[in-house]
């Protein structure tokens, strides 16, 4: 088992689309040999676009744009679509389907579409495990997409590198009521849209907005305008990622993301040979014997 999944990642490391797939539904299914698999990979320290925004507000579109920006300029571009099925996004799985064929015959394209969400509410309950295959593999952009929805806007702050948000010049003036979280987590702003009449305006709100704003990241991060459906704005938003990324510092969130990480998965391993109907069946016996103290239960157990 371990000398086929040995082969299988040098195959994924050497560019291998196939390898790549089949360690992906290895680790999404925890498949035997997953967790063997997952202490071969090597360190990388290769950056990660996240892009992300309310439903709707073009970011795959915007992605499609950016992918055909690095494929120009001959690079190898693997992205992840993390929930493209949630209810905030009905009908756009078959939408993203037709889109990534576009790319299916380009050997320097790799995506792939995580639907299922965790039960906490997170961003995927492997992104991180997948986030990091992604990384063995010879890929010189990451980009993850996903909808900024609950607990994911944190989670994708963390993971990526740099956080694109994707916004519409439709709230006008509501700015101030856009979702906080959303707003936080940004290091470049992109105004997709443009082409839209209150796309000036809003512009101008929101800059006004994160120049008062008392953080810092907030008062730097750039604003972009892009029309993605003409592909207007493109070369200017990927020379600002790039030069996020140039001085970008892994951030105090990546190692707190990890470390949660870290403690779910030492829970798991400690908690292996708890079964909670043989306590309850223990529970049980003992109550009939009136021997029961539930914190001498714990202790001794
Ligand atoms: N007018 C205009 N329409 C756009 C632009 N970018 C995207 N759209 C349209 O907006 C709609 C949503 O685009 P998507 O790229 O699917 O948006 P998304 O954010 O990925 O959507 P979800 O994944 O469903 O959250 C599509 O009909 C696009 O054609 C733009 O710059 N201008
Ligand atoms: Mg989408």
């Amino acid at each position: 088992m371990l000398e086929r999944n040995r082969k299988q990642l040098v195959q994924l490391t050497q560019g291998n689309i196939r390898a790549l797939s089949r360690s992906i539904s290895l680790i999404e299914n925890e498949r035997e040999g997953s967790s063997e698999f997952l202490k071969l990979l090597p360190y990388s320290d290769k950056k990660v676009i996240g892009i992300t925004g309310p439903p709707g507000a073009g970011k795959s579109t915007l992605t499609d744009c950016l992918i055909n920006e690095l494929i120009q300029q001959q690079k190898k571009v693997g992205v992840l679509c993390v929930d493209p099925s949630s209810p905030f996004t009905k009908g756009a799985l078959l939408g993203d389907r037709i889109r990534m064929s576009a790319w299916f015959n380009n050997s320097n394209v790799f995506i792939r579409s995580l639907a299922s969400r965790g039960d906490t509410g997170g961003l995927h309950p492997k992104i991180i495990e997948i986030t990091d295959l992604m990384k063995a593999a010879p890929f010189d952009h990451i980009i993850i997409e996903t909808v900024g929805a609950g607990q994911t806007e944190t989670e994708i702050a963390a993971l990526a590198d740099t956080t694109v948000v994707v916004l519409v010049p439709e709230a006008g003036d509501e700015i101030q009521n856009m979702k906080s979280g959303l707003m936080e987590i940004a290091d470049i702003f992109v105004l997709n849209k443009a082409d839209r009449p209150e796309a000036d305006r809003f512009e101008k709100n929101l800059k006004s907005m994160l120049q008062l704003s008392f953080s810092i990241k907030q008062k730097k991060a750039p604003v972009i305008k892009t029309v993605s459906t003409e592909k207007k704005g493109i070369d200017i938003l990927l020379k600002n990622i790039l030069l996020h990324q140039s001085n970008e510092i892994i951030s105090d969130e990546r190692f707190l993301l990890l470390a949660k990480k870290v403690y779910g998965m030492i829970q798991q391993k400690r908690m292996k040979d708890v079964n909670l109907q043989q306590l309850a069946e223990n529970i049980a016996i003992l109550s009939k014997a009136k021997e029961f103290n539930l914190y001498k239960f714990v202790e001794d157990f």
